[in-house]
């Protein structure tokens, strides 16, 4: 057992730990000249046990035989601890706990209530503790967690002092009467793993310490001021209070566990996760709400999310998911070790379940988001991170590089006749990815390598056995330095991987006809914290309220500094020796959506050709397009464009277009309309290739909602809710998803049948429950069309 226990604190002369099984008591003896009894009573059934222990004992012994175990197996027993003097042979009673025995074997043992024990009264006693909730949650920003709201639990940022009041049955006297404060935390505290702390009322102030000390003595009532050090761990923990008696010859202890719950957070106004500017904290600590990004680089669209980590319930979620994931209690210390904890979390397993359960009052309902994708999971990682107080942003990587090889390349293949040969890629490029950006130091690291760090909460790439990814540094990502922990490589490849091309040749051969050194990683997009300055009215709406943070990530393109960083990446990677360049080509090629469509009409793919030799040149090759899923694997190929023996006059440019009807394209698509488009072809006079692929998406209409500015509590408010349907086909299967925190319960409304270009139009019903700008969000689905989203913001007062 626990060796550290030998010297604690002299005036523990009773017994510490106290944990039954079923027919074994097992209890440490901290003081030399202690006897130990224990009186075992069930209703007059007695058995008085006695056990003498006069050394530095921690000692498991088997007290009850067999078959008097079976005699009070599943009862309630009496255990009675006294202490006995050799001398005065005085006996005196220092601890009474009610135990059951379990009924069945190999059982968690169970300690029930503490009973008071009759014999000696402690003169001085603890009437009360106020723990203060309300004012110490505001000094602690912790006053907007729903705990605190309705008073049920302290919430303390580590490294930060709070006071609480206790109330004495008589005045307290600094001379002669001692109370100690102990904090415990988990199943089996122990002061080896630092879950268990007790703390002499001192009259210092100890910094990065644990400590308590006096702030007012008011007779009856103390001001008790306590100190957690800024590596505390993060996680619930109960408050005991002891009174000590010291008489002539006796001191004993009485203890008072306090029942509500003192909640322990990372601190970043102080501690490893420290940032510095207030704006940022708002926004990355106290925001609530905000926007991920979806869609394509050349569409992005910013989702309303809730994040609601204040809501009822999210608190206790994350650290149940604490406790039964993260065995390790040093690691909850560490925000290194969290964070890299909290991105191994989402792996399948139950446990985001079980914040979607508790959680889906927040979160879009089911039907609008299929759970289990990367903005989810993301979403729910920025969740945990900011309740737990880990400053936290999702961030969305438009033309993410998956790379499955470890090359840092991303490799595309095709035919001989330009066909782009997709089941060959096991690379792919999704659309956008999304994961998380979380703000720490890093001691674990050189200097320079703290600020944000990635992490992936998205099952992807296993990492040392298993799916868990970063914190990958910003800095070292930017600068290619993919051997600092953790995971930077597969990071710095969904930023900043190259395209490499290759034609498979009718002997089967690979060989390399192209590199893109521009196409991966583009927009790198989260929610500009509020009090920055936002992008000018014209732009588009999702536009002003996006930060663009490629910047962060990697050195312009092209610049010299990202070359640089490329080609240090690459010296780690798999694959080397692509980057030898050819003779530049005399003919140019752009491969474009002729115009960004609109979902329901038919859309059209452009190759410009722009001759700039001085001869004739011939073109074959292929334009291909098919619909995608958001993480680039290709579903179907909608329509194919041969380029047969093209001709090119001297100094002359070309179109070549293919054109797509809805009727083509309508049953092919999957997700959210996202497509690609390829293009390869061959030179004949040259020998060049060129060979380009890209995607783009069909735009949805987006939801108006059109209601008033301002609410208030309890008074119903109505919304009009309309679109018009794109689509030259009916929308059936139709519902509404209505949601806000504060502004009403999710609601899931069904609708009727919406005719070819009707505008539909309705009307909601809310009924506010919050003071505050809340936001309302609505989602209209139906089978031929999902995910129309619209959402307003809504003052709503007391
Ligand atoms: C703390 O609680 C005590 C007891 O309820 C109360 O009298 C005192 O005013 C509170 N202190 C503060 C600062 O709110
Ligand atoms: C305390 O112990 C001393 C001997 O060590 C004894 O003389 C005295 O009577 C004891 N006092 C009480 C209150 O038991
Ligand atoms: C989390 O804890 C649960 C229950 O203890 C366990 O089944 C699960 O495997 C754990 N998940 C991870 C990722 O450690
Ligand atoms: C919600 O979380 C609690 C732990 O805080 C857990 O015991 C419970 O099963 C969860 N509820 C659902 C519906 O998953
Ligand atoms: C992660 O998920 C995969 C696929 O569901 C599974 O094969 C693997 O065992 C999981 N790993 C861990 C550590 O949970
Ligand atoms: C191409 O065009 C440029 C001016 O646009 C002209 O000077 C040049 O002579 C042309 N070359 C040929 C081969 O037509
Ligand atoms: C070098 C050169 O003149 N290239 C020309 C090829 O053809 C296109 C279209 O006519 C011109 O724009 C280029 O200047």
């Amino acid at each position: 057992m626990d060796p550290s226990l030998k010297n604690s604190d002299h005036r523990e002369q009773r017994a510490m730990h106290i944990i039954f099984q079923l027919a074994t008591v097992y209890y440490i003896v901290v003081d030399q000249q202690i006897l130990i009894f224990l009186l075992l009573v069930k209703e007059g059934n007695s058995l008085n046990i006695v056990k003498e222990e006069n050394k530095h004992t921690h000692y498991i012994s088997n007290l009850l035989k067999e078959e008097q175990a079976s005699l009070f197996k599943g009862c309630k027993i009496l255990v009675k601890f006294y202490t006995f003097h050799h001398e005065n042979k005085e006996k005196s009673i220092i601890a009474t706990r009610t135990v059951g025995i379990p009924t069945s074997e190999g059982r968690k043992p169970i300690i029930e209530k503490e009973e008071p024990v009759p014999p000696v009264k402690p003169d001085l006693t603890v009437e009360n503790v106020d723990l203060n909730i309300s004012t110490n949650s505001k000094e602690h920003h912790t006053n907007e967690y729903s705990i605190s709201e309705e008073g049920r639990g302290l919430i303390v940022r580590r490294g930060q002092i709070f006071d609480i009041t206790i109330e004495l049955n008589r005045d307290y006297d600094v001379k002669k009467d001692d109370l100690k404060f102990v904090f415990l935390a988990g199943d089996n505290p122990s002061p080896t793993k630092g879950t268990r702390v007790s703390l002499i009322l001192s009259d210092k102030d100890t910094t990065k310490e644990w400590g308590a000390w006096i702030l007012k003595n008011e007779k009856k009532r103390l001001s008790i001021r306590i100190n957690t050090p800024p590596t505390c761990y993060v996680g619930i923990w109960k408050l005991q209070i002891e009174t000590v008696v010291k008489s002539d010859n006796k001191t004993i202890v009485f203890d008072m566990c306090h029942d509500q719950n003192i909640y322990i957070l990372f601190n970043p106004w102080y501690d490893q996760v420290y940032l510095h500017e207030q704006d940022l904290l708002n926004e990355y600590i106290l925001n609530d709400k905000g926007r991920i990004y979806v869609g394509n680089q050349k569409s992005m669209n910013g989702r309303k999310w809730n994040f609601g980590q204040f809501e009822k319930d999210i608190l206790d979620c994350a650290m149940y998911l604490l406790d039964s994931n993260v065995s390790l209690w040093s690691t909850r210390g560490d925000p290194v070790k969290m964070a890299r904890k909290i991105s191994a979390l989402a792996n399948g397993s139950d446990e985001y379940g079980v914040l979607e359960g508790n959680w889906s009052e927040y979160f879009k309902t089911k039907r609008t988001v299929c759970f289990g994708q990367c903005w989810v999971f993301s979403g729910i990682t920025t969740t945990l991170c900011r309740t737990l107080g880990i400053p936290a942003r999702s961030v969305t990587n438009f033309a993410s590089a998956h790379d499955c090889d470890g090359s840092i390349s991303i490799d595309n293949h095709f035919d001989v006749k330009g066909d782009a040969l997709d089941e060959l890629d096991d690379d792919s490029v999704w659309n956008f990815h999304v994961w998380n950006d979380v703000w720490m130091a890093r001691p674990d690291l050189p200097k320079g390598y703290g600020g944000w760090q990635a992490i992936d909460a998205t099952p992807q790439e296993a990492s040392e056995g298993i799916y868990q990814c970063g914190p990958a540094p910003l800095a070292a990502i930017k600068t290619g330095e993919v051997y600092l922990p953790f995971d930077t490589p597969f990071v710095f490849a969904e930023v900043n991987a190259d395209r490499v091309f290759w034609q498979m040749q009718e002997t089967g051969d690979l060989k390399h006809i192209g590199l893109n050194k521009h196409s991966i990683g583009k927009h790198i997009s989260t929610n500009l914290p509020t009090g920055k300055p936002m992008g000018n009215w014209e732009t588009f709406c999702y536009d002003r309220f996006r930060e663009d943070v490629t910047n962060q990530y990697k050195h312009q393109e092209g610049s010299n500094e990202e070359r640089t960083a490329v080609m240090r990446a690459n010296q780690e990677s798999s694959k080397k020796g692509i980057y030898h360049e050819g003779k530049p080509m005399d003919v140019q090629f752009e491969l474009l959506e002729k115009e960004t469509a609109p979902y329901g009409k038919d859309f059209e793919i452009i190759l410009k050709i722009s001759n700039n030799s001085k001869e004739i040149r011939t073109l074959s090759g292929s334009i291909c397009t098919s619909s995608m899923y958001y993480t680039g694997v290709p579903a179907k190929r909608i329509k194919n464009l041969a380029i047969d023996n093209e001709k090119i006059a001297a100094n002359k440019s070309k179109e070549l277009s293919l054109k797509v009807t809805f009727d083509e394209y309508y049953s092919k698509l999957v997700d959210q309309c996202h497509m690609k488009m390829s293009c390869m072809c061959t030179i004949l006079e040259t020998k060049h290739t060129y060979v380009d692929q890209d995607t783009f998406r069909l735009i949805k209409p987006e939801l108006k909602i059109k209601a008033p500015a301002a609410g208030k509590v309890g008074e119903k408010i109505k919304a009009e809710v309309s679109f018009t349907n794109p689509l030259p086909c009916a929308l059936t299967s139709s519902e509404l998803t209505v949601e806000g925190t504060g502004l009403t319960k999710n609601q899931v409304i069904p609708q009727s049948i919406v005719s070819s270009t009707q505008t539909f139009m309705t009307t909601v019903e809310i009924l506010p429950t919050k003071a505050g700008l809340r936001e309302l969000i609505v989602s209209f689905n139906s089978k031929e069309l999902e995910m129309v989203d619209g959402s307003c913001e809504i003052k709503i007062s007391e």
